[in-house]
């Protein structure tokens, strides 16, 4: 008997297997291109991890590496870009930035603090640059001189960092850029055979630190690529897409986003079918979608940072520098488009943070610990927007959260629901106090808020129920 409905089971799933196998196939039919290093996957990713990636839904992002040191100046002159970009500055002599390693010190380097700190502001992963663009590496690589063992600190910042953060209960995502401007192999084109020969010792290179950090690492989640845009990487997209699988085959279920990968006609993070590549779209830099359409149904991050553009340690701040409201309604609305976010800090070279992002970490931190349940889990709940602020569904529930940004002078909330859908009850999440709505035509309602001033945004929980029109009353539409 139970053979039998094992076999049941297995043949059912069988089926269905094979049933979206080809629908796949059918829809890869329709692509125009013939591709081989094109996407190999159509809709997002459906395993375990992948799952878990997309319910963390907040990030911080760490910047963190020599560009600290000069913070955005050099001889009494401001750099105007972002600080991790300086050693590319016409006043900054390459040969003085290479030699910072031998200062790179980080005597108040806390990570189970900075752990501490991400965890109190709600951040659920984190993501590190192992290396940017410098090419200097913060873990002790034996592919590479230009490491944090040369430096007089001499230890793995890497392993303390994701030992206390995963301690912490926070997931750990490696950022790596391909980019390196240390490296004698790296080309930004590959104009010659000298050229190619370099570009293949380099490809060599990177594969190896890529096992290396796996290796070194286990628990890490994810790869956060970048500096993937020169023509010697996206000209050959067969070594990243065979870079990808051969990461995959070292530790399944790892996430990463669509930059990393080229087809071979040199489409990045689309392929030339349009067809979304890697596990989720990462083209969301200092950018938010503005609705749902724009993100096509594919699994998403943001990246944003504090100031207009800067990344690493600067210094000095220049122009406008975003509030804790203003992150939140990033953080609310990327979750309400079904996207996740990620919020960058650019610790001192030193190892502590600078005021401005201390306080920023506070203030997001006390309003997640009371509506963070509006957060985790959440997904567009397919409700019309209003201008109020936004809605997000806790994934797979009917519970719906209003979080309000603009309040109404009338204090009256309108929501509007979807056919057969009745609004049964609200509640405002930090008080639990009750509120009545208040119907006012065929599945729309009026929530009233008692109180009009508040100085963060507002968390109401809403209870609907799906399946029929509950109202009574009746609504005629206007005959026009
Ligand atoms: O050039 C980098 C930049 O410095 C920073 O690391 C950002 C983070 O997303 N990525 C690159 C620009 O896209």
């Amino acid at each position: 008997m139970m053979n039998k409905i094992i076999t049941g089971i297995l043949t059912a799933a069988c089926c269905t297997f094979m049933m979206q196998a080809t629908a796949q196939e059918q829809q890869l039919k329709k692509d125009t291109i013939a591709l081989i290093h094109g996407a190999h996957r159509m809709g997002n990713r459906t395993d375990a991890d992948m799952a878990r990636w997309r319910s963390l839904r907040f990030g911080q992002f760490i910047h963190w590496g020599l560009y600290a040191i000069p913070g955005g100046e050099w001889n009494g002159k401001t750099y105007n870009g972002a600080a991790e970009w300086i050693r590319s500055w016409k006043e900054m002599p390459h040969e003085d930035y290479d030699k910072l390693y031998r200062q790179f010190n980080p005597v108040n380097f806390n990570p189970q603090q900075w752990a501490a700190q991400a965890k109190s502001m709600g951040a659920k992963y984190m993501i590190i640059t192992t290396k940017h663009h410098d090419g200097f590496c913060l873990w002790p690589s034996k592919y590479s001189k230009y490491t944090i063992a040369s430096s007089p600190w001499k230890k793995d910042l890497l392993g303390p960092m994701i030992e206390a953060y995963n301690k912490a209960g926070i997931d750990v995502h490696l950022y790596f850029s391909i980019i390196d401007w240390n490296h004698p192999d790296y080309r930004a084109s590959l104009k010659n055979a000298a050229d190619s020969a370099a570009g293949k010792r380099f490809q060599v290179f990177v594969k190896n630190q890529l096992a290396e950090l796996l290796q070194r690492y286990p628990t890490i989640k994810g790869f956060w690529f970048d500096g993937t845009w020169d023509d010697s990487w996206k000209n050959d997209g067969a070594f990243s897409d065979e870079l990808e699988q051969y990461l995959q085959s070292l530790h399944p279920g790892l996430v990463m986003g669509s930059r990393l990968r080229a087809d071979e006609k040199g489409a990045r993070h689309f392929d030339s079918n349009g067809r979304l590549m890697g596990d989720y779209e990462q083209g969301w830099e200092r950018k938010l979608p503005a609705t749902i359409d724009d993100v096509h149904g594919n699994d998403w991050e943001a990246v944003m940072t504090v100031p207009e553009n800067q990344w690493g340690y600067h210094a000095k701040w220049a122009g406008h520098v975003k509030t804790v409201n203003e992150i939140l309604e990033m953080l609310v609305k990327s979750v309400s488009l079904n996207g996740n976010f990620v919020l960058n800090f650019g610790p001192k070279a030193d190892g502590t943070y600078r005021t401005e992002e201390q306080q920023l970490m506070t203030g997001i931190g006390q309003w997640m610990k009371v509506n963070g349940d509006a957060i985790y889990n959440g997904t567009y709940a397919g409700f019309e927007k209003q201008d109020w602020g936004y809605y997000i569904r806790k994934a797979g529930t009917d519970s719906v959260y209003m979080v309000v940004f603009n309040i109404p002078v009338s204090g009256s909330l309108r929501v509007k629901l979807p056919a057969r859908t009745s609004l049964t009850g609200a509640s405002v999440l930090q008080s639990n106090a009750t509120l009545t709505p208040e119907l006012i035509g065929r599945n729309e309602y009026f929530i009233h808020l008692p109180n009009k001033t508040t100085d963060s945004p507002v968390v109401i929980l809403l209870k609907t129920v799906t399946g029929e029109n509950k109202e009574k009353g009746s609504f005629e539409k206007a005959k026009t």
